[in-house]
């Protein structure tokens, strides 16, 4: 009896050394959401500020370019974060043009397909009536959780604050 439970243990401990060896696809403390590394930071930030928070870990803000990995960030935002409805991008106005483009501070892995979907025109996942340019300085673009879950785009002025998501692209 006492050979079995030290065997027994002793594959616990197997167990637990190789499960120590896998390693885990994205840094602490990303998690793989829809193939890219994502963290969420639940605290409010202007858009700038953001970038900097994001910034300290190596990452940019999310560069939410394809309809398979926004899917999927709705859902774990309409699963974790219920009670926070408004999250920064990297979306950013170019130039202070009209124009919306993905603003990527860190050379990403994700870097040609980024460019394959660098016009944000491709998502067309606006909310309808924007981008409105309410009060003619929104420049930065946040994904909104409207009631039902139903995650879109918006433009609002990057001094509001927000909850933002970082993507680290190693
Ligand atoms: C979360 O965001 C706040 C505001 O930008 C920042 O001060 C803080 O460092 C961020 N936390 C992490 C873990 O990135
Ligand atoms: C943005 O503005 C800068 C400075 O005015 C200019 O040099 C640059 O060519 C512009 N870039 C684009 C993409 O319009
Ligand atoms: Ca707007």
């Amino acid at each position: 009896m006492v050979e079995i439970q030290t065997v027994f243990q002793a594959s616990l401990l197997l167990v637990g050394l190789f499960g120590c060896t896998v390693e885990s696809a994205c840094p602490d403390p990303f998690t793989l959401i829809g193939g890219r590394c994502i963290y969420v930071n639940a605290t409010e930030a202007s858009w700038d500020a953001s970038v900097i928070a994001c910034d300290a870990h190596g990452a940019n803000l999310v560069i939410a370019d394809n309809h398979e990995l926004f899917n999927q960030l709705a859902a774990h935002l309409e699963n974790n974060y219920k009670a926070q409805k408004n999250f920064w991008t990297a979306g950013r106005k170019k130039n202070n043009s009209q124009v919306f483009e993905w603003k990527i501070f860190r050379t990403a892995k994700f870097l040609d397909e980024i460019l394959q979907y660098k016009s944000l025109a491709e998502m067309n996942n606006w909310h309808s009536g924007e981008p409105n340019n309410n009060g003619g300085n929104e420049d930065s673009l946040e994904i909104h959780n409207h009631k039902s879950g139903n995650f879109q785009f918006n433009d609002i002025s990057g001094a509001t604050l927000r909850h933002s998501i970082c993507q680290f692209d190693g």
